[in-house]
């Protein structure tokens, strides 16, 4: 027994392995050790180190649910916010999503809002929210994922979303021309930046930028946390650029920069000062010419792509065509989304799953 504990402790992964006792990585991990020589000591050994560590060191991970495999290079995750999110539509999209994970090799982390906490000192905040508080634990739990380490790109997801080309692979993006060597990916669009789909890649110059992202927080407390993303990439942005931005598109500073009507032309204008939008390597529409995007150009840490975040009346570009990788149905009623999801949901299975 001690020989067996003294050997366990010893294995660089043990804490990782206690942190997943409540998991089912967990539950296969200790069926594994069923099948080992010394089965019955192992097994003893696990679980009494995993009473010794729940401890509330590591609070905020153990709140966390996911299903993971191993330490895959890709990761995605998503947050799912309410009862509302567990309908036909939804659950469907979660099964393509789910064989969409397992036929590429990905990890993937499903969270959900009571679940998923925080620190004390935030959670206080979010409580004061009047909206959309909860999806404010973004940054928080993408920061934590970084931190345990385990994957390169984390690859966020709305969960309104359902993907509709399943055999187009994440590397499409994370590999393609120097996107590999960027942070951030985002999806560019005509008229500012969704942040229902986007790449992050662990490193410390992320957890920075999650760091920012919330400190560009509303002061009204009746906000969303996509436009305080933009109002964090546009100071990425002029500190790239050498521009200097002083935050006047900043909520945090300025309460009428939490109405869409004064914050995107205050984000375009320092966009224009900071990367002019003249060019794109994929060109632009008719309908929208140059500059088309919202998003800088060739910076080093933030990569703008098209093909990514699409859409039913999304503008130029992003509107979803047959053979669109997904379709992000973002700002609709939900029974209206729910329908459509689970529309979508059986096109693609039947397309692509059809046994
Ligand atoms: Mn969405």
């Amino acid at each position: 027994m001690l020989a067996s504990l003294l050997a366990y402790s010893r294995h660089e992964n043990a804490l990782m392995h206690c942190y997943l006792c409540r998991t089912t990585r967990s539950l296969r991990f200790i069926r594994r050790l069923c099948r080992s020589p010394q089965s019955l000591y192992s097994i003893a050994v696990v679980l009494t180190v995993c009473v010794r560590l729940k401890g509330p060191g590591k609070a905020k991970l153990d709140q966390l649910t996911y299903v993971s495999r191993r330490a895959e290079r890709i990761a995605i995750v998503q947050y799912f916010g309410s009862d509302d999110e567990l309908t036909a539509g939804f659950e469907s999209a979660r099964w393509i999503l789910r064989r969409y994970v397992e036929s590429h090799g990905y990890a993937l982390y499903t969270f959900y809002a009571h679940n998923v906490s925080v620190d004390p000192g935030v959670s206080l905040e979010l409580n004061a929210f009047q909206h959309h508080a909860h999806h404010w634990k973004k940054p928080f739990y993408l920061s934590q994922l970084i931190r345990e380490g385990k994957h390169q790109w984390y690859v966020y997801v709305d969960t309104d979303i359902v993907i509709t080309d399943p055999l187009l692979p994440l590397e499409h993006w994370i590999d393609a021309d120097v996107n590999n060597e960027a942070d951030l990916i985002i999806s560019d669009d005509p008229s500012g930046i969704c942040n229902g789909v986007f790449f992050e890649k662990a490193s410390e110059w992320t957890l920075a930028f999650n760091e920012l992202w919330w400190s560009e927080r509303q002061t009204s407390k009746t906000g969303h946390d996509n436009w305080p993303f933009m109002a964090a990439l546009l100071k990425v942005w002029a500190n790239s650029s050498d521009y200097n931005y002083s935050g006047e598109c900043s909520m945090s500073k300025n309460l009428d920069m939490e109405r869409w009507a004064n914050f995107l032309p205050c984000y375009m204008k320092i966009l224009e000062r900071v990367g002019h939008r003249t060019t794109h390597p994929q060109g632009c529409t008719l309908e929208y010419p140059e500059p088309c995007g919202s998003a800088k150009m060739n910076d080093p840490h933030v990569v703008a792509v098209w093909d990514l975040n699409k859409g039913i009346g999304f503008g130029g570009k992003n509107a979803w065509t047959n053979g669109s990788f997904l379709i992000h149905f973002a700002g609709r009623q939900r029974s209206e989304r729910d329908a459509l999801m689970l529309r979508y949901s059986r096109d693609t299975m039947k397309k692509y799953f059809s046994e």
